[in-house]
Formats: structure tokens, sequence, C-alpha cells
């Protein structure tokens, strides 16, 4: 009677009753009348998506029906939460698990014939973000949601989402993304809530007199944005929210003028112009690209949001003034800091506000999370571009900053260090020194009234490093919320088996009170109940070994240590670093093959920015690494290398509860938080991983004996950057890495190509900007002493029901409730 054995949705779902008071007959003949009338299909012809999109338009229903309860009553604060990225993945298990209807829609499903697993297979991935920064946006939707939190997500509904990934011969290729290309069940279109979005132009004056001056913009061109809406439900179906994505559509259908002037193509080209700013999420992740549809996108969303919520404001309380009671807006990174001004011009311009009351309603609604300070991904936008783009905001920019650096005066900073032109420098929101630009953080800190880092580590560098001198003027501003996960994605969908055992053990309360995951502690050395721990573990990993057969054609074995490392491909987070360890492993196994190796599957999955050239190169080399030791039957048994491909959020969810391993090897003080720490620790992988973000709570959480630490920390990597030359002397140091290095650079694993991996291996002889040398003897270290620990099964799983009981603190409804309490103030529902 394991848990594992269970069926996948029976496993836990059974002390939940329906939220909505639907049998089974009624679910079933929804579905029934969906597929019948909807979809003009017969149950004999319908494939999976077409009984996915019944079943999802039934499930819809009940899900209006709890939306319209939950909008009766007018809540006294909302939290708007503006993020260019909302990487949402699949719903409909959010759907049905947080209505309570996945027994009763699995069983509904089984009376017409159909498989629930195979339907919710069929569901696209919304692919509406890269990584991290989207993830956590899906993330705070459902947890606002389920704690009650009023709130509305705004973004770009993108046609096409992150691109979908695919090797040839080990090289990444690219192919668009097509989630919509059979509609979308989720959504509702809201042509009532369509904005004008200016672009370009001219700012007029007027004077209406006793002095005043107005000033008055005039675009060159106008774009609409539309509203679609997507319910986001809460846990037990109590609250529903909405995640509102702005589609571009042409301001007229075509330019009538020109196209009756005979320019037809002209006017087409212009709506096309116009549609193009909702048409493709940007694929680079912790950087900045810089090109200007990307601005049009993010004053796009920006200021259809803010129209929208001030709309919204105005209509239930009449009076502008009062917003900074009723709203909190909060900026997903930079992205949406051209609200700063934004906010400021439909203030002054639409509502007549002073630039006083107008900067101080502004200064006491907006505030900004900071989500890297890595100095690639730090937005700034030329001042030329902006002042074509976005003249009468570029004015504002100017005033406020002119402003700003008054006010130093003003304080008696008469001090040398604070007159110094450096000093002003450093604090103005226009970069001087690198051709004029607007500094996009400088700029969303001034506006905000709270500023917040996402790890403990993260927010002391903040303060400490980029916005050490603003953070100076004003010493409460930054404060810190840690990042967390949803369990109800992350632990209880996808990890049915862990779920159920839980619920088993220490009751069904788990299910909304994360921290009674306390009690499993007891059972860290129980044997019955670590058989049944291992169990699911088991299940997990061969349900993770069929995905891996299925896609790379790769057989791995689930008795091995499955040594995990999953997220996008950046040198900062260092893939490379683990590759290297791969082969040193091998050298090391092919010199002694008769030794005890602790057997390993090392896997890797991530997206690479397409205009990355590094970042796939170290993809090219991981795969070509794979066919060299998986073809090789010396280390067969003991080593194997998997790359799958086009990792996603549903393929996390398989990926993530079959980890023995999870690898988070950064160069310490450049992850911000990671996320994918937090959901592999919770499903009872071990970590291995540096002091860097989030990974250091997590050590504070589980206990140091419970993680395996190792490489320099954030200060350690400071000092060894001011080490010229390091990288020779730690070669020098290391026979295993000069000799791992070696081989890569000798062309045994491109042997059609013996310089192939040149590029990598001289950069870390010279340069090695990600201290991948220092850091890799300690790596190996504790890389053995993982083997180690994995040969003593007691204790690694007494480690590993230690760290699913002590994670959580790391549920995104903490972090929610923090940011209700400390930056947005508002009471839950
Ligand atoms: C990520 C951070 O790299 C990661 O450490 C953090 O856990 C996550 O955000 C959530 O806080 C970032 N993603 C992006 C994406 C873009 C620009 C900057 C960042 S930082 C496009």
């Amino acid at each position: 009677d394991s848990a594992a054995e269970m069926p996948m949705a029976a496993a836990w779902t059974a002390p939940l009753l329906s939220q909505t008071g639907d049998t089974v007959v009624d679910l079933r003949e929804s579905i029934r009348a969906k597929l019948t009338f909807a979809l003009g299909r017969t149950p004999e012809s319908a494939r999976p998506r077409d009984w996915f999109v019944a079943t999802a338009m039934a499930l819809r229903e009940r899900v209006v029906a709890a939306c319209m309860a939950s909008e009766k009553a007018v809540p006294n604060k909302r939290v708007y939460y503006l993020s260019l990225e909302f990487l949402i993945g699949r719903l409909m298990s959010d759907a049905m698990n947080n209505l309570g209807l996945t027994d009763t829609t699995r069983a509904a499903l089984r009376e017409l014939g159909v498989d629930l697993d195979a339907v919710q297979d069929a569901e696209p991935d919304a692919a509406l973000g890269n990584g991290g920064l989207g993830r956590l946006a899906a993330c705070f939707m459902d947890s606002m949601a389920s704690i009650g939190i009023p709130a509305i997500g705004y973004g770009i509904r993108y046609d096409h989402g992150l691109f979908r990934q695919s090797f040839e011969d080990g090289w990444q290729r690219e192919a668009p993304e097509t989630w919509l290309a059979e509609g979308n069940p989720w959504e509702f279109v809201r042509p009532d809530a369509t904005y004008a979005i200016g672009f370009g132009g001219t700012v007029t004056l007027s004077s209406p007199g006793e002095g005043v001056i107005r000033r008055h913009w005039q675009p060159a061109e106008t774009v609409r944005a539309v509203a679609h809406d997507i319910p986001v439900v809460g846990w037990r179906g109590r609250h529903v929210n909405r995640l509102r994505l702005w589609k571009a559509e042409a301001g007229e259908p075509v330019d009538l003028g020109r196209f009756n002037d005979g320019d037809h193509v002209g006017a087409v080209a212009a709506r096309m112009r116009a549609e193009a700013i909702s048409r493709v999420l940007y694929p680079s992740d912790s950087s900045a690209d810089g090109q200007e549809l990307r601005l049009r996108q993010e004053y796009f969303f920006t200021s259809a949001s803010l129209q929208d919520l001030i709309a919204r404001h105005v209509m239930e309380r009449g009076d502008v003034r009062s917003l900074p009671d009723h709203a909190a807006i909060q900026l997903n990174d930079t992205h949406p800091a051209i609200a700063v001004p934004e906010l400021m011009r439909i203030l002054m311009e639409d509502h007549d506000l002073s630039w006083e009351d107008a900067w101080h309603v502004t200064t006491h609604t907006l505030n900004y999370t900071n989500h890297t300070l890595l100095p690639e991904a730090l937005e700034t936008w030329p001042v030329e571009l902006m002042e074509r783009l976005l003249p009468r905001h570029m004015q504002i920019i100017y005033l406020i900053n002119w402003m700003h650096l008054e006010e130093q005066a003003k304080h008696g900073r008469q001090d040398a260090a604070h007159q110094d032109a450096a000093y002003l420098a450093s604090i103005s929101l226009i970069d001087e020194a690198h051709g004029r630009r607007v500094r996009m953080g400088h700029l969303a800190f001034h506006g905000a009234r709270r500023v917040n880092g996402v790890s403990a580590l993260h927010t002391d560098l903040m303060r400490s490093t980029v916005f050490a001198p603003l953070h100076a003027l004003d010493p409460d501003k930054i404060v810190n919320k840690t990042n967390g996960i949803t369990f109800r994605r992350w632990l209880h969908n996808a990890n049915p088996g862990l779920t159920r055992l839980a619920v088993e053990t220490v009751g069904a309360g788990v299910l909304d009170d994360p921290e009674l995951l306390r009690g499993l502690e007891a059972h860290a050395e129980d044997p019955a109940f670590v058989a049944r721990y291992a169990a699911v573990r088991r299940q997990r990993k061969e349900a993770l070994a069929k995905v891996v057969a299925e896609r790379t054609g790769i057989d791995i074995d689930p008795d091995a240590l499955f040594d995990i490392q999953v997220k996008r491909i950046h040198e900062y987070k260092r893939q490379l670093l683990n590759v290297v360890e791969t082969v040193a492993l091998y050298q090391a196994i092919k010199a002694e093959p008769h030794r005890d190796w602790t057997p390993r599957v090392k896997i890797f999955a991530g997206k690479a920015a397409p205009s990355y050239v590094r970042a796939k190169l170290i993809i090219k080399l991981a795969c070509d690494v794979a066919k060299a030791v998986n073809d090789d039957p010396e280390v067969a048994g003991r080593l194997k290398v998997v790359f799958l491909p086009n990792y996603s959020v549903s393929l996390a969810e398989t990926i993530i509860p079959g980890a023995d391993l999870s690898e988070q090897i950064s160069t310490a003080g450049m992850e911000a938080s990671g996320t994918g720490n937090m959901k592999f620790a919770l499903n009872g992988a071990l970590t291995v991983g540096t002091l860097d973000g989030a990974n250091i709570e997590i050590r504070d959480h589980v206990g140091a004996d419970n993680i395996f630490i190792f490489g320099l920390d954030a200060a350690g990597v400071q000092a060894r950057e001011a080490e010229p030359g390091y990288a020779a002397k730690a070669i020098q140091a290391s026979p295993r890495l000069a000799a791992a290095l070696d081989m890569i650079a000798s062309g045994r694993f491109s042997p059609e190509e013996p310089g192939r991996f040149r590029p990598l291996t001289d950069d870390l002889r010279q340069r090695d900007q990600y201290l991948l040398t220092a850091d890799f003897d300690d790596y190996w270290r504790v890389q053995r002493s993982i083997d180690a620990a994995w040969r003593d099964p007691r204790g690694w799983w007494a480690k590993a029901i230690r760290n699913t009981a002590r994670m959580a603190w790391f549920s995104s409804d903490r972090s929610m409730r923090e940011y209700a309490d400390e930056i947005w103030r508002v009471r839950l529902g």
C-alpha cells in the first residue's frame, strides 16, 4: 500500500470536497455539451486537444461563478502587479485542484472514455516568460488569490511565448512557440477595456492664464491596448483574481486616409507596426537588449495598466488624489519603470494635479522590486531614443532629476564628498558616461515608496553596491522580501505521491498550512516512513527516466543518483563548471574503472538566449560530452549525461520530483535569489550549492548538515576579482582541472572540429569572469562527499526528509504576506 502506487490525482484530493457542489454527472454532461455545441465534435472524432478545450470550458464556467462572488464587494485596497513576464505554464490543474474538482473531473472524463492525464498533456504551456522572474510573478498571482489579497496582474498577451528549443547535432535551434494556435479557453476578451497608447510626436505649450504653463503631448502614432483576462483561482476557490494581458491592435483597422490615397502598403505596414508590440516575448533572461521594440512593449503595457487602474479608482472613489490609499502598484524589475513619468503625466494632464501633488501620489503608490545587480541586466535607454519615442516623458524625467539633484544641495550636503561631481553623477537618473542614457533602476528607485531585493544577500548587496548612494539618502526605502514558490503547483500538483504521504502523516491541514510539514521531521529515521518516501521518489525517477528515453533515446537507470541542473543557460549560473567536473569525473572513472563509483546521471535542461553565442557553445559542449560519455562502455553503469530539450514549466513539474541532487552553483553574489533551488529542496532533493542568493537562507532553514555548500562566498569573490591572473594560478595548482580543460581543448569531444571549444577553455585560462577555476577543486571535493553520502541510504533519506520538512518558509504565501504587511499595507480579504 505504498503512496507511489496510488493513481496520480486521487492521491491527495480525497480530503477535499468539491468547492462548487458539482457531481460527476454534472461535470460529465457539461463537458459533453461543450464538446458538442462549442467545438462541434463528436466524442468519437475528438482529439485529446478537443477534450482539453471542452474540459477547460466546463471548468471555466465554475471559475466564473467563483469570480463573480469575489468581485461583488469593492475591496479597500488592491494590488497591481506590473510584469512584462508571467510564466504561468498550464492552468488546468490549478483550476481543478483549487476548486476541489480533480477527482470529479477524472471520474467525469472516465465515464466519457477519456483519461484525464492525456487531456492535461494536451494543454499547451503559457510560456509568457523567460525564467525565474516570470515564474515568480505566476507564483505570486497564485498566492495572492489563495490568501485573499485583491490583486490584478498586468502584462502582455504575447502571440508567441518563449521559443521552442530543439537540438540539431547538439546545437540549439529555435522555433516559434504557438500557444494560441487553437485559441485559449481560459481567457475572456474585454473590448470595453481598450486604451489608446501614444508614441512619438511633439509637445506643445499653452497658457491658461495666471502665469501657468501647460504642456500637451501630441503623439504621432497611437496603438490600442485591448484587455484579455485570465481568471486566477485561489486555493479552495475562495478568492479569484485576474491576470489582465494587453493585446496591441492598430489605432484604426486600416489607415483609411492612406488606403484611399492609394498607399495600400503604407496603411498595412502601419497596422503591422502597431500589432508587432504584442507579437513576441523577448527571449533574453537577466540581460537588457536595448531594442526600440522592447521600449515600445514596456511603455505600451505600463500605460494601458495605469490608465485602467486609474479609471477603476476614479469610478469607485471619485478622486484620483486618494489613489495611494486604495492602490499599491508593484513594478516587477525596471521593465515597467516608465510608470514613474507616465503616472505623473496622467495625473497632471488628465486630472489637473500640480507637480507636487502628482509627485506625492506617484511616490506613495509605486514600489519597485529589483531582481538582479548584473551590469548587463541593468536597463538604460539612450536619451535620444526616449526623446523620439516618448518626448513628454523625457521632459518629466529631466524635471524629476533636476529636483532630485537640487534636493541634495538644499539638505545641507555641503561637504566635499557630496558636492563632488562624481557623487552627483552616481545618484543622477541620467548616465552621462556612456553616451547619455536614462538609468531605469535609479528612476524606479526614486519614484517608489519601497524598493525590495529578493533574498537577504541580494538586498544587502543592493545597499552596498549599485544603490549605495541612493540608499544613503533614504535608508528605510530598501527592504528585503525573500522569494517563494507556490506549494500548490510545486508540491501538491507536481508530486501528488509525496503530498499524499504528507497528508497521511501530518494531516490534511498541511494542504492549507505548509508549516505542518515540520511534523515529517520526527519520521526522518523511521524505516517504514523512509520506505514510503523512497518509494515516491523511485516512482518519480521512473517517470522521469521514461520522459528522458522518449525525448532523447537515452536509457537511464533509476537506481543511479539523479544529479540535475535545470535553468536558463548563463555563464554566471556556471553550467560549464558542472560540465568540466563531469569531464574530470569521466577521466577519473576511466583511470580507475574498478573502484566503487557512485552511479550518477547528470541531467541538464535549459534554454540559451538566441543571441548568446557563448551560452549556446556551452550547450553544445554538454551535448558533445554526453555523446562521448554515453558511448563509452568503460563508464557504462557509472556515468550518463543527458541534455533534455525544450525546458518548460510543465517539464520542470516532471523533472524536479525525480531529482536526488539539485545543482545551484552560481558565482556567489550573482544569482539574486533563485527559485528552482526552493522547488528541488521542497521535493527532497539535496542541494549542492554556493553561498549565493536564497541558497544561504535554504541552508539556514534545512540545516548545514542537510545541504552541500562549497566555494567562495560573495566577499571571497570580490577579493579574488581584484587579484589579476588568478585563473592561471588556480589551473596550475589543480592537475585535475588542468587535465579536464586540456581534454576539452584537445578536441577529444569534437574530433570533427578540434578547436570548437577553445573559446571556452581559452577564456577560463585568461579571464574566467565567473571564477570557475577558483571554485573547481572545492566543487570536486563536495561532489565526492556526495558520492559517499549516497552510499549511506539511511543518512541520505534522513537528510532528504529534513529538507521537505523544513522548507515551509519558502512558500510564496509567506512572501506575499510580507509584501502585504510591509510594502502594500493591504488587508487580506
Ligand atoms: C531572476 C534572477 O536572475 C533570479 O535570481 C531570481 O530568482 C528571479 O529573477 C526572481 O526574483 C531574473 N530574471 C530576469 C529577467 C530579465 C531581467 C532581469 C532578471 S533577474 C529579463
